[in-house]
């Protein structure tokens, strides 16, 4: 007799519930495209309403038997939560349902760590799930394991060590930090020495997947990853680039924003992200042809806020107008300030605009302040 095939930890079942929100079926297709980055190879969604979470599975108890099912009929190894879980969610979960069960910060994070290339991207990542476990370790040891392992692995060492791992945890942090503290001076450093240059600094952001690594090698002739993949991009890539209207500017391609992101994982990123928030200009590239690009612009300016980034002076960037029709030019504002950009940064439309609309955020840059260290001496 043929044993049953072991559960496919490859294999998931995706869960997005509507609580009334706008977008339901935005957010339920954006999972199935993390769980796609993730490396997950086959799934299905389960979908459904409720007024508000409920506090033992999160789902309702049918619900969680429609997902059982599922993940029968899929031999799904993992089961992953379009939402934040609570330790005693998952756990529950995981015990009704005999599986895997990831949240949506978890599958972050775990796309994060696959990712990670750098050094300082590597800590980062390590710190945010340190973050996450200290706060999980008393609950059991599944989570951590399942951190190391990857997608699907469950069991451990088991709750005695927990003290003695709490400790370790602690300790691997403060290194971490220490780290990241030394990564941050020394780009503060390369940054002061930009200042004196008084070179522009130019800071891509906007929502993964929108065009940024794209408009970034179209701008400065270089090779940097782009994928159609849900943050390709983690680490930062910096360039000098040279406008004949504008001189040397310095172009920096980073890490994509998405609804949600793990507060952790700003918290981690914060050093990565200080390059964006430290920019003279940020263009900020919205991705055009996506049914949701207002919702994701408005979350991408929400990350800015949080990082004391929004009050940098912005372009838009609507980007793959060759996929949304839209016709490449520039938009100004009442006081003939570019507001907005339509361009394609794969078929090079409205390029010329772009580093026309640079050259002219270079012009007109007021001079630089003095920094308030500076001024309370
Ligand atoms: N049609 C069209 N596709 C584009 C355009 N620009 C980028 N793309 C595609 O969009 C996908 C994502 O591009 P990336 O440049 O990797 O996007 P990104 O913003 O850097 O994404 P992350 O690094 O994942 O945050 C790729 O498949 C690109 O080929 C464009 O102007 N038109
Ligand atoms: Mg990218």
């Amino acid at each position: 007799m043929i044993p049953a095939a072991a559960p496919d930890s490859q294999a998931a079942v995706l869960v997005s519930l509507d609580f009334g929100d706008a977008a339901q079926e935005d957010a339920a297709e954006e999972l199935a495209r993390l769980a796609d980055s993730a490396g997950v190879g086959r799934h299905v969604t389960v979908s459904g309403k409720r007024q508000r979470p409920d506090p033992k599975f999160y789902a309702g108890s049918g619900k969680v038997q429609e997902i059982g099912l599922a993940a029968e009929a899929l031999n799904a190894g993992t089961v992953i939560f379009n939402h934040a879980l609570s330790p005693a969610q998952q756990r529950n979960l995981e015990k009704e349902l005999g599986r895997t069960v990831l949240d949506r910060t978890e599958l972050i994070l775990t796309i994060f760590a696959q990712r990670a290339k750098t050094n300082e991207g590597k800590v980062q990542v390590e710190l945010a799930q340190l973050e996450r476990l200290s706060t999980r370790l008393v609950r059991g040891w599944s989570h951590l394991e399942r951190q190391r392992g990857g997608l699907g692995k469950t069991g451990g060492p088991g709750e005695k060590q927990i003290e003695l791992d709490r400790r370790m945890i602690a300790d691997r942090m403060r290194i971490l930090k220490g780290k990241l503290e030394q990564f941050r001076h020394r780009r503060g450093v390369q940054r002061r020495a930009r200042a004196r240059g008084e070179v522009l600094s130019v800071s891509l952001v906007g929502y993964t997947n929108a065009g940024k690594s794209t408009l970034f090698n179209a701008l400065a002739h270089a090779k940097a990853r782009e994928a159609d993949q849900l943050f390709a991009t983690l680490d930062t890539t910096t360039r000098r680039i040279w406008l004949p209207e504008a001189g040397t500017v310095v172009v920096s391609d980073t890490v994509g924003f998405i609804r949600d992101l793990p507060h952790g994982l700003v918290a981690a990123f914060r050093a990565t992200l200080e390059e964006t928030v430290r920019a003279d200009l940020l263009l900020h590239v919205v991705d055009s042809a996506a049914p949701a690009r207002d919702q994701q612009a408005a979350d991408v300016d929400k990350v800015l806020d949080e990082i004391d980034a929004g009050e940098i002076p912005k372009v838009l960037v609507w980007n793959k107008a060759d996929a949304s029709g839209l016709q490449p030019g520039v938009e100004r504002d009442e006081y003939g300030k570019i507001r907005r950009v339509f361009m394609s940064a794969r078929t090079g439309a409205g390029l010329a605009e772009l580093r026309g609309a640079i050259a002219e955020a270079a012009r007109t840059r007021p001079t630089r302040t003095f920094s308030p260290e500076t001024i309370t001496q």
